[in-house]
């Protein structure tokens, strides 16, 4: 029996470009910051790069068969701003109706990362003037595409890209800011508001936006542990949902923190909580926190090291069972963070997942022509049925896209781990769709079939 969901509830999976396009100066497209943190300026498993990736611009539309093929409705994937920079937005124009004729909605993010190099060089998110070029970014896309693309994700994980690749360096651009990263959160949720504005002046119907969000628990009851996961859970989760949802920073830190003051701010905080339509949660995994213990060493513990002069140290969470990424396998954590989110948030728009996916090092298709992945299919079964309870207390969940359609490019992790449905030969390049793609397919068929 598969997890059952309310109809007209929207199955899909997701992409971004930097991780499948490649063609990385076709076209006259420049470099982003990922081209110039794998081409030396960073550290990426195996000195592995995006150049290729795995080819989705010239293998899209076998790409978009396929995932077509699995039964669901939604697919999406972001832009490459350099790549529409360049203006070569025939790729894009080719793409979208290939998803269009292959019977799937486009849902695609305007910004997943992949900052042009160079408006890095004129400061990147750390400069307010990247927010309006991000809108101008955007009335080129809309008014390119608004007549097939009907619905738009602002943003991805503004958290994750603000703490990874400015407060430490382990994404591009590699800042290493500490919490004198804040201005480039407050930058990206001020693009984030001027970009709904700009979708809708241009009719855009639905307007989202994609947050990763976890809860944060303390590792004991202690006044101080308590105090330590609340600042980091204001930190990696609220600072950039409050905004959006409430109008306002949860602390006086971190208002004071992200550079900007007085009416500027005001005005900033009306436009970043612009209306939305819907809400998108990325889930992965939860973390634990206390107060740092002096002389303990909190290394290894994240797939990054928070500096031990932070008021918190994450400590590993407690679960039997991790993916071949070494992350925590704890499904009860996506129905928690969607009823925090929801009691939270009392105007909070419907959620739809827009991430949720796990690496596992699977092997190459055997003679079978087969990829028997069955860690990958109790993790997204365990998930969906997480998302079930959600819906069952009463959370408005309209959908849930699987991190990811294909096996790709994973940041700094480079191409040992694998998310895809699809397994990806990288070599080859040739695609086959794992045991877990025809078990997503039949837990869709199973929805309509009512079973
Ligand atoms: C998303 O990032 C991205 O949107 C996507 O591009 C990416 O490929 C995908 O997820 C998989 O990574 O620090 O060890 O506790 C999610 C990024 C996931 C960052 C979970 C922090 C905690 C791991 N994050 N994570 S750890």
């Amino acid at each position: 029996m598969y997890p059952q969901f309310p109809p007209g509830f929207r199955f899909g999976m997701s992409t971004s470009a930097y991780q499948i396009e490649g063609a990385a100066s076709l076209a006259g497209k420049g470099p982003s910051i990922w081209d110039t943190f794998t081409s030396g300026g960073g550290t990426v498993r195996h000195g592995q790069d995006g150049r290729v990736a795995i080819d989705h611009y010239h293998r899209f539309a076998e790409d978009i068969q396929l995932i077509a093929g699995a039964g669901v409705q939604d697919y999406r994937f972001s832009f490459s701003w350099p790549r529409v920079l360049a203006g070569d937005l025939g790729f894009y124009d080719r793409l979208v109706d290939t998803i269009i004729e292959a019977g799937l909605r486009p849902v695609p993010t305007l910004y997943h990362w992949d900052l042009p190099q160079e408006l890095e060089d004129t400061g990147g998110w750390m400069n307010r003037d990247t927010a309006h070029r991000l809108a101008d970014y955007t009335s080129t896309l809309v008014l390119r595409l608004g007549d097939r693309v009907r619905d738009w994700i602002t943003m991805n994980e503004m958290n994750v890209h603000t703490l990874y690749g400015y407060a430490l360096a382990d994404h591009a651009p590699a800042r290493g800011l500490g919490l004198g990263a804040l201005p480039a959160g407050h930058h990206q949720l001020l693009a984030h508001g001027l970009a709904v504005q700009v979708l809708r002046t241009h009719g855009a119907r639905t307007v989202g936006v994609a947050s990763q969000h976890f809860p944060v628990s303390p590792a004991t009851d202690a006044p101080e542990d308590v105090a330590a996961a609340t600042l980091f859970s204001e930190l990696t989760n609220w600072t950039f949902s409050d905004p959006i949802l409430l109008g306002d920073y949860p602390n006086e830190m971190i208002r004071a923190g992200v550079g900007t003051e007085g009416a500027q701010l005001d005005r900033d905080l009306e436009l970043i909580k612009a209306r939305l339509d819907f809400y998108g949660v990325n889930y992965y995994e939860p973390t634990m926190i206390e107060a740092p213990r002096a002389g303990k060493d909190y290394s290894g513990v994240l797939e990054v090291d928070i500096p031990t002069d932070m008021p918190f140290s994450p400590v590993p969470v407690k679960s039997d069972e991790r993916t071949d990424f070494g992350w925590a396998i704890v499904p009860a954590g996506l129905t928690e963070i969607l009823v925090t989110l929801r009691d939270r948030y009392p105007g909070l728009p419907p959620v739809f997942i827009t991430e949720n996916g796990a690496s596992f090092h699977d092997a190459d298709p055997g003679p079978d022509g087969r990829v028997h992945d069955e860690r990958r299919i109790a993790y997204l079964d365990a998930h969906l049925r997480a998302v079930a309870d959600a819906i069952t207390a009463g959370v408005r969940v309209d959908g849930y896209y699987v991190w990811s359609a294909l096996d790709n490019f994973e940041w700094a992790a480079g191409f040992d781990e694998r998310f895809g449905l699809i397994h990806v030969d990288f070599d080859t390049l040739k695609r086959t769709p794992k045991d877990s793609y025809f078990w997503y397919r039949d837990l869709i068929t199973a929805q309509s079939a009512g079973s």
